[in-house]
């Protein structure tokens, strides 16, 4: 392509004054074919990430005391993201956790990320997956609300209000 242009505007430079115009005219519409491919591209895939009705259990305060945070994470995007932390002003440190049922019994074990699929939606729900919250630093009452900050691979932070209930 670049040497073609090249070519071209010797070839218009060196045909005196018309060509010169229509040089302008060559390079004009060249600027104008760029822009408009610029307009028409398609839009890059990006993951648009939300969260739904996030909601924890009653809790009292206690470096020693957890509380379990839920919400529900839906993508709207049309990449893949991942949840890959959380923190709280109400934690010392929040974990993302997983409940299994071994034999009978359930137990919950940290897990390093939840995928959250293009289009699709994740439930961070009771007998699933849970916001551990490690080390409550104040009570956490019934109708109160407090903020827990997600932090996804690809979207970065977001924000969420959760209730208590
Ligand atoms: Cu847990």
């Amino acid at each position: 392509m670049r040497p073609m242009i090249w070519i071209n505007m010797a070839r218009y430079s060196a045909a005196g004054p018309r060509g010169r115009i229509r040089l302008i005219g060559f390079v004009t519409l060249f600027a104008v074919a760029i822009a408009l491919t610029a307009c028409v591209a398609p839009t890059v895939a990006v993951p648009k990430v939300r969260a739904e009705n996030a909601w924890a259990r009653p809790a009292t305060s206690g470096p020693d005391v957890t509380g379990a945070a839920y919400l529900t994470l839906v993508n709207d995007g049309s990449l893949a993201d991942r949840l890959v932390g959380a923190q709280s002003d109400v934690a010392s440190t929040v974990e993302i956790h997983e409940t299994t049922l071994t034999n009978g019994v359930a137990q919950m074990q940290p897990v390093f990320g939840i995928d959250v699929p293009a289009n699709g939606r994740v439930e961070i729900q009771p007998a699933g997956y849970h916001l551990m919250l490690i080390g409550l630093t104040r009570d956490l009452r019934l109708g109160d609300h407090f903020t827990i900050v997600l932090q996804f691979e690809k979207s970065g932070r977001l924000s969420v209000e959760a209730e208590v209930q």
